[in-house]
């Protein structure tokens, strides 16, 4: 059986902003957001089930509620429909736990679509997950990568508006099969919705090796932002000033000025970039884009369009909460050590710094 509603698991800022588009853009498809925590389930019922999107100094209602579902301690799986379309919107390290607990409702007609930061989730949720070790039984998984600015305006915390969200810079929402072998449907529910919440979204839907491209592009962009933003507990946009700063005649070059800055990063996570995704070599068209100058060129770029942002790395540092680590400088690590290439000393160090909140050698972050 075919379930029509499109499920939401995670009410941050993407959360929010996908679920308030697919209300907007296609109201005949009815959208459910998932809570983990019984707190946020209740504010968002008694606030009517609503979202609200600020632009411009204007306030837009969801024009219809939204289905609600709390999967948290007294959930009653037996009385819970099959999901048939699944938005992850939580962080890579937030997913397995809720997705595991979904896990009974999904099967191979099911579709999740993956909307976070870094890679290895799915290979995660596959090798964890005791129903979705067996291939015949796995959900087909999607990755979408937003490139819109979004910030909350409290989040689910805030007391007064947390189902509000801001838009801070219109952007793009990739959507793609992590699966080589499918073939893309137009008119499947989960892929249609997106693409016809456009005037929003603006959905582009592309094959297994294109999502693949971008996945790992962005990848590598928050593989040098995020940690380097927590090493130097700063906004994007200083990244640039990073880069272009030089030791003092007499100043010490200290490791934190020689290697954490761009540049150095990008020298490290270049090579592995490539290999990863193992380009057709002698195309110099592709060998231009992968370059490390258009890799460091986009990082730079991607700093100063986000300039005012802290990333979401050094946010989750500051409010002392698991950061996407391990999906993005330590799926750089993990692919470096996989293909034998030289190991990316810079980021092993910003691995250990901000997964241990110390360095190895024993400084305290
Ligand atoms: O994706 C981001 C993040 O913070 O995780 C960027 C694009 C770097 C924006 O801050």
């Amino acid at each position: 059986m075919t379930n029509p509603t499109i499920y939401i698991l995670g009410a941050g800022n993407i959360g929010k902003y996908v679920a308030h588009a697919l209300a907007t853009h296609v109201p005949s498809v009815p959208v459910t957001l998932i809570f983990r925590k019984r707190d946020s389930f209740k504010k968002f019922i008694d606030s009517g089930r609503k979202l609200t999107r600020w632009i411009d100094d204007k306030t837009q209602d969801s024009k219809s509620g939204f289905g609600a579902e709390y999967i948290g301690q007294s959930y009653k799986l037996n009385r819970a429909m099959p999901i048939s379309n699944l938005i992850v919107a939580t962080k890579g390290q937030q997913t397995l736990d809720p997705v595991g607990i979904l896990a009974p409702r999904l099967g191979r007609n099911s579709t999740v679509l993956l909307l976070q930061n870094g890679l290895g989730v799915h290979e995660e949720l596959n090798s964890q997950i005791v129903a979705f070790r067996s291939p015949a039984n796995r959900p087909s998984y999607w990755a979408g990568i937003c490139s819109a600015g979004i910030s909350g305006r409290g989040g689910t915390n805030n007391p007064f508006c947390p189902f509000t969200f801001q838009m801070a810079g219109e952007g793009s929402l990739k959507i793609g099969p992590l699966s080589e072998n499918e073939e893309i449907d137009q008119s499947h529910l989960l892929c249609q919705s997106l693409v016809e919440s456009s005037p929003t979204l603006q959905t582009k839907v592309l094959d297994h090796r294109r999502i693949k491209l971008a996945q790992i592009r962005k990848l590598a962009m928050n593989a040098v932002i995020n940690p380097l933003t927590v090493v130097h507990k700063c906004p994007n946009g200083a990244l640039r000033h990073l880069e272009s700063r030089r030791a003092l005649p007499g100043e010490p070059v200290t490791a934190l000025a020689a290697e954490f800055r761009p540049s150095y990063m990008v020298a490290e996570i270049g090579p592995v970039v490539r290999a990863a995704l193992n380009l057709p070599s002698g195309d110099p068209k592709l060998d231009k884009a992968w370059s490390d100058e258009a890799l460091l060129r986009d990082v730079l770029r991607l700093a100063d369009a986000t300039a005012e942002n802290r990333s979401s790395m050094l946010q989750d540092i500051e409010g002392d909460r698991h950061t996407e680590i391990d999906y993005i400088t330590g799926w750089i690590i993990r692919k470096a050590r996989e293909l034998g290439l030289k190991c990316p000393r810079g980021s092993q160090k910003l691995y250990h710094y901000i997964k241990f909140r110390k360095w190895q050698n024993g400084e305290v972050l």
